[in-house]
């Protein structure tokens, strides 16, 4: 049957209008690839925990998983292939500054980070603190290689673009989709080292994300984004700022080492209340003097760092990190010393971010 030429041409820009139509209601989400497990690749299916990390590029990341089609207009961009492990303060101004240029494009809707999980914590807090925008950012990864049998990549990343893509996850700050929550940059950490249920956050997730929609049940308290006084596009270096991990016998040289490495801070990974032995104490005082800001965290995974409990922080003039553990400290220091400050104000940062 001959189906005249004014039919076929009104058919086309027909679907031409459907396709465009539905384009235009799905959100437009950039991902940026950085590497990781959920770019790595194992020799076997039955590989689900010796493989490679940072193999698989962005465009196939997207290729593995159609049905991101279904939720949002997808673009994919390669900023680095790396295991986050090998991360530097070089990278995260980088990526933050990227981050930052495409909040601003009117095209863009929301932004997904693919990134090993090893430092992610550190990355979506870092990003929390100096991308001033109220799109959603999410941070993403996976425990598993895409190659391997329950790779868990697949829907870690396919949640992540659901979220980014979600108007009720605007304003939200910095979040992390990982085994079907979404989580607070600012208090997700990765807890466990070889599950799939590795994140977590002590104070509790903000929501879920299942099957495509998310369920909220509640909103973070400290400042981020928006509200943040720190902004990635006036940031160019960030401070040095070192981690001690104390133990019993831990040696005052490793302070001095921090120090002498041209540290602007130390973090003191303490034992139990962020605990600082006697014998440390007076390298301690004299770094101070010398200008070296002391923060008080703890190696103990949950809780909060009291101030001027068993220490006299008012009296040596030290900083407590309050519930963030020694990595987040550090992001947040390295980002408030990195403008010109002094140890009240930095207390006031570690009460607010
Ligand atoms: N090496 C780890 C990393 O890149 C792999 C991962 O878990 O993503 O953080």
């Amino acid at each position: 049957m001959f189906t005249p030429l004014w039919k076929k041409l009104a058919l086309i820009s027909l679907t031409a209008t459907a396709l465009t139509t539905v384009a235009a209601e799905k959100p437009n989400v950039v991902i940026l690839a950085t590497g990781g497990t959920i770019a790595g690749a194992g020799a076997t299916t039955a590989n689900s925990a010796s493989y490679q990390a940072a193999k698989v590029p962005v465009d196939k990341l997207i290729l593995s998983v159609p049905e991101l089609a279904n939720v949002a207009n997808v673009k994919g961009e390669q900023a680095f292939q790396i295991a986050s492990e090998s991360f530097t303060n070089d990278r995260l101004l980088e990526l933050g500054k990227r981050v930052s240029a495409l909040s601003k494009q009117a095209d863009v809707d929301g932004i997904v980070i693919t990134h090993g999980t090893d430092t992610l914590e550190e990355t979506a807090y870092f990003l929390n603190l100096t991308v001033h925008t109220d799109k959603p950012i999410v941070v993403v990864g996976s425990m598993r290689p895409g190659t391997a049998m329950s790779a868990d990549g697949t829907l870690n990343l396919y949640n992540a673009v659901v979220v980014a893509g979600s108007p009720d996850a605007k304003g939200k700050g910095v979040l992390v989709t990982m085994n079907d929550q979404i989580d607070s940059g600012r208090d997700v950490t990765k807890s466990i080292n070889i599950k799939t249920n590795a994140f977590s956050s002590q104070w509790g997730s903000l929501g879920m994300v299942v099957e495509g929609k998310n369920y909220w049940f509640r909103a973070p308290v400290k400042r981020h984004t928006m509200q943040s006084e720190f902004d990635i596009d006036k940031i160019n270096q960030l401070a040095l700022v070192e981690i001690v991990y104390s133990y019993g016998n831990v040696p005052a040289s490793m302070y001095e080492a921090a120090a002498a490495n041209g540290a602007k801070a130390v973090i003191h990974a303490g034992t139990g209340n962020g605990s600082v032995a006697d014998r440390i104490v007076p390298t301690l005082q004299k770094l101070r003097k010398e200008g070296l800001q002391i923060v008080r965290s703890a190696r103990v995974p949950a809780g909060f760092v009291l101030r001027n409990a068993e220490q006299p922080d008012d009296k040596y003039d030290w900083v407590v990190a309050h519930d963030l553990n020694p990595q987040k400290a550090k992001i947040l220091a390295s980002v408030a010393l990195s403008q010109p400050s002094n140890s009240k104000e930095l207390q006031r940062i570690f009460w607010e971010y």
